[in-house]
């Protein structure tokens, strides 16, 4: 079958693409792309070309399964050139995404016309590299130098509305995307044609415009070099020639392809689209989600129902009493306001989120339900006692979940009929924010129940993750190891800036030390004495010298830092410093990147444990787990990934 067919309609052709799942382009692409040029320009009857795409999306890009390889010809600068040196002008017609090389072609066209709703975008930095086919160099063309640097070195893609303010698109459609831009060539052909991209002109920035983007995006990228790298080649394409911007930035793109970070967010990009469809459950039948019920209106519980209402779903939420279940829909309402104010949602959408909950405190509201998450106390006698009341009021083959965090669902579940139709469902705070989803089976659970587990997490647009049952699952566990490294350094000596400084300078938003002071130490030392009265051996952690000093971060002005009252300032505190002298018992100096390695390494090592004990299925789980989960940085790959000396 070929990729690319050409049809007439007078004298205007179309070119279509088909080369599924989204049109990447392939060497074949390419190729049916470059002759087609050569076909149409010897065509006398033809005066313009539409370029459109079979299936769900315009052009997605390069073929990213090709990055491991040596370039083949023909090299997509050179086509998105040949296209635009073509005799007739062609007109890229965009629907779903036209992104990385995908726009690039359409930038070598002479029109742009996209259906309404679709995007386009250059997220090439997202990979770990710059467009390597104009991107940076014609985008600045048509859209500005301030439009291009926002869409190349953030790497999001902008609807088509936005397209056309931009200037990025020539116009909007709705309807038949063919017909109207047949249409759209046929009116084309009736006036002078405007230059190709590459021969207009770029207007200049005001002086100090590359410099202040560069101290922005230095402070953004936090050590990712695509970001910075990009903004270099759209300054040389306003300040060189369009040839001269054009060898930069291919050098800059084929440096980039080959690097660590790059390597890297290739690995995460293929990892986060093979753990959602896991191999083993590819031909379970998961059960059709119509209803679902949410137990517990708190924190977890209105995140979760508010996650289940983004992805349309409508819910049941049960609280205790008729006055929490006024709380947990204020909540609820509450998060869908939040929306509303950061432009995420209208009023009307916000609206009918909320109007899709029906709030109960009687279990018989769930008799219809095909899922039910339990998301209240961390309790032990307070879970039982929800599943038994569950398991009276609900289908006798409805899934029941558990949100626990630290609780063995196996001891929750203990006693429930039907215990195939249980399944541990563990988010992540906020639920309606976080893309991990950690999926813990018991080995009752079936394999139906599991892929229905992975069905909702789809649905929901979360990274799923199977985890095996242990303290902490996947998540938690490792980062119960990190916190016990970073307190070793401590013992040795290494101060809490040092850490903390080391692992932001590694890439993460905030170090150990200052993230629990954010989140608070009391909920781990909760754990922790939970644990101890439970007669598991707990060692003495430091973080239970603070806590019991009353020291349980920012909420009580001190906890790893001192806070003065009103800030968020961290500062280095004297009390701790005397508190924790008896507890150092040696004096290392350490740089920053050894203090980075270290703790990287710790979490590697419990990762690799964990696999070893088969509590998750492949390491690029484990390091999904601790991007989505714990803000491990994207562009070094994961722990596991890094560890292996590749990130
Ligand atoms: N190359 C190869 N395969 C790709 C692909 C790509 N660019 N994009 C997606 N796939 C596969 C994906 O692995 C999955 O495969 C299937 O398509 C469906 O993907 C020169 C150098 C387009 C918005 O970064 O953002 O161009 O698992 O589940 O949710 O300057 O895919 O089914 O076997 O994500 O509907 C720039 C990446 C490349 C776009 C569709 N382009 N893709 O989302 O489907 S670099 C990108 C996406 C570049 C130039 C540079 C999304 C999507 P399988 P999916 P989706
Ligand atoms: P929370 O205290 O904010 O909310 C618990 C809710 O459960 C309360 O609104 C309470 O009224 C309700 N509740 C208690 N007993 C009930 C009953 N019998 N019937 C109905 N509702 C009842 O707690 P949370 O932070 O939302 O945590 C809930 C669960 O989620 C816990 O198991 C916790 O371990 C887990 N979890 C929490 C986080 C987090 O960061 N907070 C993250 C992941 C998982």
């Amino acid at each position: 079958m070929s990729v690319v067919t050409i049809a007439h309609a007078g004298e205007i052709a179309t070119v279509t693409i088909d080369n599924p799942p989204v049109n990447a382009l392939s060497q074949a692409l390419r190729q049916g792309l470059w002759d087609a040029v050569a076909t149409l320009d010897a065509d006398p009857a033809v005066k313009a070309v539409v370029l459109i795409c079979a299936g769900r999306t315009f052009i997605a890009g390069a073929d990213v399964t090709e990055f491991g390889k040596p370039p083949m010809e023909p090299h997509l600068p050179d086509l998105v050139a040949r296209i635009e040196g073509a005799q007739k002008p062609w007109i890229a017609a965009i629907h779903g995404s036209a992104l990385g090389g995908g726009f690039e072609i359409a930038m070598g066209c002479r029109f742009r016309i996209a259906l309404e709703g679709a995007s386009v975008g250059l997220p090439e930095v997202t990979l770990g590299i710059v467009p390597g086919a104009s991107g940076t160099v014609r985008t600045p063309r048509l859209a500005g130098v301030q439009a291009a640097l926002d869409l190349v070195t953030g790497g999001k893609p902008v609807k088509a509305a936005k397209a056309k303010a931009l200037g990025l698109i020539d116009a909007v459609v709705s309807g038949d995307l063919q017909a109207a831009a047949l249409a759209f060539a046929r009116e084309a052909l009736e006036q002078p044609l405007p230059f190709p991209v590459s021969q207009r002109p770029i207007a200049t920035p005001e002086p100090g415009f590359w410099e202040a983007q560069q101290t922005a995006i230095a402070k953004r990228a936090r050590g990712e070099a695509a970001p910075l790298r990009a903004l270099d080649c759209l300054r040389k394409a306003a300040e060189a020639s369009f040839d001269e911007a054009m060898a930069h930035e291919r050098a800059t793109f084929l440096e980039l392809r080959a690097s660590e970070q790059a390597q890297a967010l290739r690995a995460v990009f293929f990892a986060e689209r093979a753990a959602p469809r896991p191999a083993h459950l590819r031909d379970v039948e998961p059960v059709a989600l119509r209803k679902v019920g949410v137990i517990g209106g708190g924190t977890m519980g209105a995140g979760i129902a508010a996650a289940l209402r983004d992805a349309g779903l409508p819910v049941t939420l049960i609280e205790r009493d008729a006055e929490a279940l006024a709380r947990g829909l204020g909540n609820l309402k509450t998060i869908f306001d939040g929306g509303v104010k950061r432009g995420k949602l209208s009023e009307a959408q916000a609206a009918e989120r909320l109007a899709g909950v029906t709030g109960a405190t009687d279990y018989a509201a769930l008799a219809d339900a095909d899922l039910v998450i339990e998301a209240v106390f961390e309790e032990i006698g307070v879970k039982r006692a929800v599943f038994t009341e569950l398991a009276r009021h609900c289908r006798a083959d409805a899934i029941l979940a558990t949100n626990t965090s630290y609780l063995d669902p196996r001891a929750i579940a203990e006693g429930l009929p039907n215990p195939a139709r249980f399944i541990g469902l563990h988010f992540f705070s906020p639920a309606n924010v976080m893309k991990l989803l950690e999926i813990v089976p018991t080995a009752e659970t079936s394999a139906q129940t599991l892929a229905t587990g992975f069905a909702l997490g789809r649905a929901l647009n979360k990274i799923p993750v199977q985890a095996g049952i242990c303290e902490g699952f996947i998540g938690n566990r490792i980062l119960k190891r990190y916190r016990a490294a970073a307190e070793g350094l401590l013992r040795k000596g290494v101060a809490i800036p040092e850490i903390d400084a080391a692992m932001r300078g590694y890439g993460f938003a905030m170090g150990p030390f200052e993230a629990q002071d954010l989140g608070g130490l009391d909920i781990a030392f909760l754990q922790r004495e939970g644990a101890r009265a439970a007669g598991q051996a707990v060692p003495e952690a430091l973080a239970d010298i603070l806590v019991r000093a009353g020291r349980k971060g920012q909420k009580t002005g001190g906890g790893w830092y001192d806070y003065a009252p009103g800030e968020r300032a961290p500062r280095s505190s004297i009390t701790v410093a005397e508190l924790l002298a008896p507890h150092v018992t040696e004096f290392v100096s350490m740089t920053r990147e050894e203090i980075a390695a270290e703790l990287v390494g710790q979490m590697a090592a419990e990762g690799q444990a964990i696999l070893d004990e088969r509590i998750a299925r492949c390491p690029s789980d484990i390091d999904l787990v601790e991007i989505h989960g714990y803000g491990f940085p994207r562009w070094r790959g994961g722990p596991m990934f890094a560890a292996q000396g590749r990130g």
